[in-house]
């Protein structure tokens, strides 16, 4: 780790001057490892760059117009600068007019579009114009992006050793996303990762511009979510993981806490329950929710597709309705994963009379039910998502009637593959998914019937049969999180594997001051 800061200081070193002496006037050669310019993943529509640099010191004023959401950048920023020059930067209030010289201004202005924006770093101040609030934010990730990578290694130990101004080189960005929807998610069910482990997640979603946090919180190996009038659920079901390992759960306070800092971060959490299959846990922790009304064992193992909640008992979908309830009122988000997936024990009529019964539930919550893609056949209402998984079948019946799909096809999207036959955890059952392979697609080409219009947007979706510790989270996910980052973001027709290696080389310093444990891929020339 002592190696790896003083690669990062001589990064810094190399852009801004020691501190003492005043730091030099000048950008980085185009093209070289320290051209930040050249760099950004994922890629902006347009960047064009321009002479000289802007300095930010301790005395410059970050000004935000826009009230709460926008003044959630202003600080982000104001922490995540302030370690390195010293103190936190002073935010305030700006109304318009010409702005301050010298300042750093967030803003928002009509056409831009949601989540766009557009950074202008110029030599006398910094402005970032956001389509909407989450737009600034992404501004603001792209302007850090453009800073010294040794800030992030300041940022995540929460002091600089040598407080010094912080140089950024001049540039206009135009930039907006492709989809609306970005996703990650996280199988907490089979192995349980803690609040810090998924802050950590959210925090390295959020560099990456992406949106939306999946949280797979129940299944055969554990419940993760407290249940206030089913407390059982936890205390017995949420005692066990994959290898028998001692599990683990949310409390409500916790799961709260985990939304606020996502949302902080303009990351929305989708929580998923996966019903009527894998659900082991909640029959292992209930009784009556089995037909025929025995307790099953605890399960550790990873087989799929042998257990169903007894969909013709009532009690059932009182169960439902408590859980769905309990949780959607601490979630702010729009959407309720009904998971669905790989149900083998029910005829297909029982399973779409199970789903259209449940979609009602989750209606009558106030949210939008999002299933795995075999929830398809089912009396699917215009607001419910199909989330696309199996390579090789088509949800095109129900996109005709208008549903609209995430796409996360398993032999691409999927994080938990192996990346090549070495890769010492992961699967694959679907595909071994090389960076190459998990950029190299365009997610409106998979499915027969499932046009770019059809799409919300894409999710990679990490599950955590074999890993068990966020460091083996990190080393699935990247590079290739960053990957589909940039393949949800960018326009396809911008996206190039030989340009997007090369940039992607250039993350290793940021992603080492980061302390981030990714694949050192041969596919990628690391700098
Ligand atoms: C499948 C299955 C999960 C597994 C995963 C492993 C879906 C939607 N259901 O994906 O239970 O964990 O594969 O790759």
């Amino acid at each position: 780790m002592f190696r790896t800061l003083a690669v990062s200081l001589v990064v810094f070193a190399s852009i801004s001057g020691c501190a003492g002496k005043p730091a030099p006037k000048t950008v980085p050669t185009p093209g070289t490892a320290t051209d930040p310019v050249a760099h950004l993943v994922p890629l902006p529509v347009s960047v064009e760059r321009k002479d000289g640099v802007f300095e930010i010191t301790p005395a410059t004023i970050i000004y935000f117009n826009g009230g709460n959401h926008y003044q959630l950048s202003a600080r982000f920023l104001a922490d995540f600068i302030g370690l390195a020059v010293g103190r936190p930067l002073a935010v305030e209030g700006w109304q318009g007019g010409t702005p301050p010289p010298g300042a750093i201004v967030l803003t928002y202005a009509e056409g831009i579009g949601e989540g766009g924006y557009e950074l202008n770093v110029a030599p006398s101040g910094i402005t970032i114009t956001g389509g909407n609030s989450s737009g600034v934010f992404h501004g603001v990730q792209t302007l850090r992006q453009l800073m010294p990578v040794a800030l992030e290694y300041e940022a995540l130990r929460g002091s600089a050793r040598t407080p010094r101004p912080v140089p950024v080189p001049a540039v206009v960005v135009r930039d907006k996303p492709r989809f609306a929807w970005r996703g990650a998610m996280l199988d907490v069910a089979r192995h349980f990762m803690t609040v810090d482990d998924v802050k950590r997640y959210v925090d390295l979603m959020a560099l990456h511009k992406l949106n939306r946090l999946h949280l797979h919180l129940a299944d055969d190996q554990g419940w993760r979510i407290e249940i206030s009038s089913w407390p059982n659920l936890t205390q017995h079901g949420g005692s066990t993981e994959v290898m028998g390992g001692p599990g683990g759960f949310y409390t409500q306070a916790q799961y709260r806490d985990i939304v606020q800092y996502a949302a902080d971060r303009f990351i929305t959490i989708v929580p998923e329950i996966d019903m009527p299959g894998h659900t082991n846990a909640a029959l292992a922790s209930y009784a009556e929710l089995n037909c025929d009304g025995q307790a099953k064992p605890l399960y550790t193992g990873t087989e799929v597709g042998f257990s169903a909640l007894c969909v013709e008992k009532d009690v059932t979908y009182k169960f439902i309705d408590d859980v769905v309830r309990e949780i959607s009122a601490m979630t702010p988000g729009a959407w309720f994963h009904i998971g669905g997936d790989e149900v083998k024990t029910l005829s297909a009529e029982q399973y779409r009379g199970f789903i259209n019964r449940v979609q009602g539930i989750v209606q009558s919550h106030g949210k939008q039910m999002i299933g795995w893609d075999e929830i398809a056949p089912a009396n699917l209402l215009p607001t419910s998502v199909i989330q696309y998984w199996r390579p090789k079948t088509t949800p095109k019946e129900a996109v005709a009637k208008g549903a609209k799909v995430i796409m996360s096809v398993a032999n691409r999207a999927y994080l938990d593959m192996k990346y090549d036959a070495t890769t010492p955890i992961g699967l694959t059952w679907a595909a071994i998914i090389g960076v190459k392979d998990s950029y190299d697609w365009d997610p409106a080409a998979v499915a027969d019937g499932v046009p770019e219009a059809s799409l919300l947007g894409v999710e990679a979706p990490l599950w955590s049969e074999t890993l068990a510790t966020i460091n083996d989270v990190e080393f699935l996910a990247f590079p290739r999180l960053a990957a589909i980052a940039e393949l949800a973001w960018t326009p396809q027709s911008q996206r190039q594997w030989d340009d997007f290696r090369v940039r992607l080389g250039a993350q290793s310093s940021r992603w080492t001051a980061l302390g981030l444990n990714f694949y050192r891929s041969p596919e990628i020339p690391w700098r």
